[in-house]
């Protein structure tokens, strides 16, 4: 199933995914994901924030168990990071079907909707409108890189952008959800496991810097004359990886935006995004304060710690380890499943090991071997929740 996937947004030159929400690429990917779920008889819906989910079975009735994750990517992204859980999620419905069981209750496949935040800067925002974690006014003002608004991209696709927010009844149909998802470091590697289960999500969150200075001529402008917005980036940059070290958290610039762009010219303005996580929020917080001390700031998504749910967590490494319950990571990276268990969803995740631990990047790897382990692994989980 991953093989169709492959070419859907693929940048022949690199190798990497460009799967912006609501891109045409997206549009694709969606096209699949009905596909599959026609080939299959399930239901398919698509709820008011353009999340998708295909029913075995009919949660009105009992809320489901359900399971997926994303399709969407970063720019230059990886074949695995969402699509895995996508496409584990149908496998592990053919295994259970093949194997002749009938759940009791009804089991939803989902791929939830700009998952990266790759194009409006908010990650996780099929989940957060759906469960109400940002407003829908403030989601369909953020604009993309040409300055178009959600609300814009939405209509252009066919949506209804005034019809988007918290969504009581969808939320009802979910009585569980566990994401499968490709690991995004080496710890499974390190215990030689294929496959984990999340504690925990680390807090993070996203910020938007601006320095602005004057624009001017880069050869006949003395250095004394000139107010150059890069300088004062550059010591962001070099402050915020100095004051990660110090404090044991993480922090990367990895989007910047230079106007208006000219090789011989100062810039007149420097746009940075800062993403910073780590295990403890005080460190977070207190990291980007000192960055922030006199410059224009502005917090485009905070995303509080996510403990999983511990029942469940242990249910999940023993259901799915095998002989031995399967090891229990937490995580610096965002997902859905973490929007969901803050929205008080009982929700978990497993990881499927990654043999370079790269990822949002080409070089992002899982074995078959370990999908596949992923998939019985999940099969399990599902059966077992159904009960
Ligand atoms: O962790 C992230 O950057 C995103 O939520 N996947
Ligand atoms: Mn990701
Ligand atoms: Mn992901
Ligand atoms: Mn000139």
């Amino acid at each position: 199933m991953l093989e169709p996937l492959a070419r859907i947004g693929r940048d022949p030159a690199t190798g990497g995914y460009v799967r912006d929400a609501w891109s045409e690429a997206d549009m694709e990917l969606r096209e699949w994901f009905a596909g599959e779920a026609a080939r299959r008889g399930l239901d398919l819906r698509e709820d008011r924030n353009g999340n998708l989910w295909a029913w075995w079975g009919d949660p009105a009735a009992r809320p489901g168990v359900v399971t997926g994750s994303h399709l969407d990517s970063v720019r230059q992204g990886g074949a695995y990071d969402g699509p895995l859980g996508v496409v584990s999620a149908f496998a592990a419905l053919d295994r259970l079907k093949n194997r002749g069981v009938t759940p009791a209750r009804p089991v939803g496949v989902v791929c939830f909707t700009d998952e990266e935040g790759a194009r409006f800067g908010v990650p996780c925002m099929g989940s957060r409108l759906l469960t109400g974690a940002i407003k829908p006014d403030r989601a369909l003002a953020l604009t993309d890189d040409d300055g178009d608004t959600l609300a814009d991209v939405m209509a252009r696709a066919g949506r209804k952008p005034y019809a988007i927010g918290r969504d009581d009844e969808t939320l009802a149909t979910v009585g569980t959800f566990v994401e499968l998802h490709v690991e995004q470091g080496r710890a499974l590697v390190d215990q030689e496991r294929p496959v984990g289960v999340a504690s925990a999500i680390w807090p993070h969150g996203r910020w938007r810097i601006d320095f602005r200075g004057r624009a001017d001529h880069a050869g006949t402008t003395r250095l004394a004359d000139r107010d150059d917005p890069m300088l004062p980036f550059a010591r962001m940059v070099l402050a915020a990886r100095a004051g990660a070290e110090r404090r044991g958290v993480v922090a990367t610039v990895g989007k910047v935006h230079v106007s208006p762009g000219n090789a011989n010219a100062i810039p007149g303005r420097v746009s940075a995004w800062l993403d910073a996580r780590g295990a403890d929020e005080r460190d977070v917080r207190q990291l980007v304060a000192e960055l922030a001390e006199g410059m224009d700031v502005k917090e485009e998504s905070w995303t509080p710690v996510v403990d999983f749910d511990a029942a469940l967590r242990d249910r999940l490494a023993r259901v799915a380890g095998g002989d031995t319950p399967a090891p229990i990571l937490p995580t610096g990276a965002g997902h859905d499943a973490g929007i969901m268990a803050a929205a008080g969803v009982p929700a978990g995740m497993l990881f499927v090991r990654n043999p370079t631990g790269v990822s949002h990047s080409p070089d992002e790897h899982a074995e078959q071997a370990d999908c596949e382990a992923g998939v019985v692994a999940l099969a399990h989980v599902l059966e077992d929740l159904c009960r």
